[in-house]
């Protein structure tokens, strides 16, 4: 009997390859505007691992397709819209990756506060000599304010460990949780403008373009940290580096930008930013454990009938037998 073909676009976590080879048959192609597919190959292909974008273009060129399993939480390079029109069941990488991004949510808001990547590039440089010593921090955690821009998965995860640092936790998210102890804030700029420090975690989607803006960066004023570990789509980057070069917002740690990997100058240059190449969840158990889902959701679906992490966009309407 022939095997179940899954069509692999691009790169993908070597893990998934290994797990899916046995009992798939994979067709890798390049990703490219139209995949480079004939009419029989594409026909065959009933489901898809991917890391990154697959627009609604490539759903049109698979007739049989069942499912999309994508690799990673965000998934706003998916054409979720289109794949429901299809009954196409989409899947991402929920919960596996929080503790490693809250993680890293942490280590970027201290080295961005207390200015640790520069301390250490001084070291390294040879600077550091009898009767030399980096400059003070201008900023401490101590007694900050801190708010989260979501609270979801991973936010609330971020807000966790931040409860031992005795500072005070607040959150903007659509609607209030009720259950969580901290107090909310129904728009982001009231939150900004009571707390000194943002951390955003909100997905990249229509409503969060550019959010945080001039207006919330002045709100955080002076003394005010931003970290954003979700998306680069949630920041103003032209008002980002204006604030920060003038002095209107104290400091940035950013794991997320814009255009990735294209990081504008004006964050580039300025001392008061922490900049990484988004590597929140970028280690070896957890992208490992990231691939894991994505071969599951797969395996799941063609062998016991249902995905194990649909997205809410495309709930399982075909249930297999
Ligand atoms: P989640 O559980 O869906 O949480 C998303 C949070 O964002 C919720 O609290 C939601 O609150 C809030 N939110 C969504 N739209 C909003 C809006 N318009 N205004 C205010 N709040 C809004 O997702 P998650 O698993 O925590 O992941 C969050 C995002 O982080 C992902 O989508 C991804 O883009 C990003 N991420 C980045 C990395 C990295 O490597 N840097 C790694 C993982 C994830 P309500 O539903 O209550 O409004
Ligand atoms: C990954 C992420 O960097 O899960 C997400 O949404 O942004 C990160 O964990 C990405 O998805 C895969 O490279």
């Amino acid at each position: 009997m022939s095997r179940i073909a899954i069509l692999v676009p691009g790169k993908i976590h070597e893990r998934v390859l290994e797990r899916l080879k046995d009992r798939f048959e994979i067709i890798a192609v390049a990703r490219e505007q139209k995949l480079a597919l004939d009419g029989g190959t594409a026909g065959r292909i009933r489901g898809v691992a991917v890391s990154g974008a697959f627009p609604g273009a490539w759903m049109d060129q698979l007739p049989d397709v069942e499912v999309i399993a994508s690799f990673g939480v965000g998934y706003d390079g998916m054409d979720v819209k289109r794949a429901a029109e299809k009954g196409i069941v989409v899947t991402n990488t929920p919960d596996v990756l929080n503790d490693e991004v809250a993680d890293t949510a942490i280590g970027l808001l201290l080295n961005t506060i207390r200015d640790l990547p520069r301390a250490e590039a001084w070291l390294r440089a040879g600077n550091w000599k009898p009767g030399t010593a980096f400059p003070l921090s201008r900023f401490s955690l101590k007694g900050r304010h801190i708010g989260l821009y979501g609270l979801g998965r991973i936010g609330l995860e971020i807000a966790k460990r931040l409860e031992p640092f005795k500072v005070k936790i607040s959150y903007h998210t659509r609607s209030r949780h009720s259950d969580a102890p901290y107090d909310y804030y129904p728009t982001l700029k009231e939150l900004a403008e009571a707390v000194d420090t943002l951390i955003a975690i909100v997905p990249k989607t229509p409503q969060t373009h550019k959010t945080i803006d001039a207006n919330v960066l002045a709100a955080l004023g002076p003394n005010g940290v931003l970290v954003n570990v979700g998306r680069g789509w949630t920041v103003d980057e032209e008002a980002l580096s204006a604030a920060l070069a003038s002095g209107a917002l104290g400091a940035a740690g950013l794991d997320v930008f814009y255009e990735e990997p294209s990081v504008p100058s004006g964050l580039l240059e300025p001392a008061n930013a922490v900049l990484l190449p988004h590597v929140a969840s970028a280690s070896v158990p957890t992208r490992i454990a990231m691939a894991d889902l994505v071969a599951d959701n797969l395996i799941s679906w063609f062998e016991k009938g249902a995905a194990l992490t649909p997205v809410p966009e495309t709930p399982q309407k075909i249930q297999r037998d």
